[in-house]
């Protein structure tokens, strides 16, 4: 093997262990869900290796050990044919004990992986394309709120979504969380996961839905009980009002040019339902579904040209004139 072949083969080796670890890995579980559908892999993939090294085993003993040509070589061995018999007999009785087992691990992973709490904070998630439409649900109206693309969460309690489509059919999937599950229209399912340290986790549509699909992320951010509260009551409040003359302009051109009909901003006239909640949009980390860090620049790009940067997202250009951009980018940014 020539140096060059050998250094590619270790390069891409380190590439692989590379993605095993960090804010996106279901080999680097941070959750119970997590945790369990590791547990499980690790399992069937151990069961799996002994089978494969001793039929590896067995076929090359096969190979290497060649019997003489018997005299007769169409002649019946009854003794030889007895014992294979017994052989086929056992391995097909340890097959079927094999498989069975494997099943009552993969039935009890299972049980806690889709296992319901009662006391879990439900969320109701709707996948759009190329969005994720987040709903609060609180015991009452006024503890109920919608954000998009970012979910927080408290650590160590369950979580509960309930995930819906509005046009095709998407996978809500956070590695490091739990496993997947569709989210598809006019059915309603159910996943349930509980974070068990604080941090920022990846979560990715895992089922393709068009064009835009792999910019379909979103950021799952477990945060300590007490200040998930403290973030809970603030994103239950409505959008405070511009302090100053370009935000009060930004406001209004917010309305004006049009953006109002697609984009709700609670506590004001804006209520469009076709994209995001803005209501809090200046302090969130990613904008267009984690395509981008949420900057001052970032932001300006988008509302300029949202097709450069997501072509075929469902918002359009908007004919702005920079003095326009800029007040609507200083009134958003201040939507803490
Ligand atoms: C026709 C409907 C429509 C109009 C009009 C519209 N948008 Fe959007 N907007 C969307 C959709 C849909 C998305 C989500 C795109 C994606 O990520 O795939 C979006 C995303 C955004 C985002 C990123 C939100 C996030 O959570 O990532 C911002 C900010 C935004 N729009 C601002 C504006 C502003 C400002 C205007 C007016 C100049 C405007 N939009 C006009 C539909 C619209
Ligand atoms: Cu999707």
């Amino acid at each position: 093997m020539s140096v060059w072949v050998r250094t590619a083969l270790v390069l891409s080796a380190t590439w692989l262990l590379a993605g095993c670890s960090g804010r996106q890995s279901a080999l680097d579980p941070q959750g119970l869900q997590s945790e369990q559908i590791r547990q499980t892999l690790f399992v069937f993939l151990v069961v799996a290796t002994i089978i494969w090294i001793a039929v590896v085993f067995v076929l090359s003993m096969g190979m290497l050990r060649r019997k003489r040509e018997a005299a007769q070589p169409l002649g019946l061995h009854e003794e030889f044919e007895e014992r294979s018999g017994r052989v086929i007999l056992m391995l097909g009785l340890a097959t079927t004990v094999v498989v069975l087992g494997l099943s009552v691990v993969s039935y009890a992973g299972q049980r806690t992986v889709f296992a319901k709490s009662e006391n879990a904070l439900t969320l109701k998630i709707i996948g759009h394309q190329w969005w994720w439409e987040v709903h609060y649900e609180g015991d009452s109206p006024d503890k109920t709120f919608a954000t998009a693309n970012e979910i927080r969460i408290p650590t160590g309690q369950p979580v509960k979504v309930e995930l819906e489509s509005a046009d095709v059919i998407h996978s809500f999937w956070v590695p490091s969380l739990t496993g997947k599950m569709d989210l598809i229209t006019g059915q309603k399912n159910e996943l349930q996961f509980t974070a068990k340290k604080a941090g920022v986790y990846r979560g990715q549509c895992a089922e393709f839905c068009g064009l835009q699909h792999a910019h379909m992320a979103f950021a799952v951010i477990a945060l300590p009980p007490d200040e998930f509260g403290r973030w809970r009551d603030h994103e239950n409040q409505s959008a405070s009002s511009p302090p100053d003359q370009l935000g009060r302009q930004g406001e209004a051109l917010f309305r004006a040019r049009g953006c109002a009909l697609c984009h709700n901003i609670s506590g004001t006239p804006a209520g469009g339902q076709m994209g995001p909640d803005l209501t809090h949009i200046g302090s969130r980390t990613t904008i267009a579904a984690g395509t981008l860090p949420n900057t001052p620049a970032t932001l300006g790009a988008w509302i300029a040209d949202p097709q450069h940067i997501k072509p075929g997202n469902l918002m359009p250009q908007m004919p702005l004139q920079s003095g326009e951009l800029i007040a609507i980018l200083h009134y958003l940014e201040q939507l803490k």
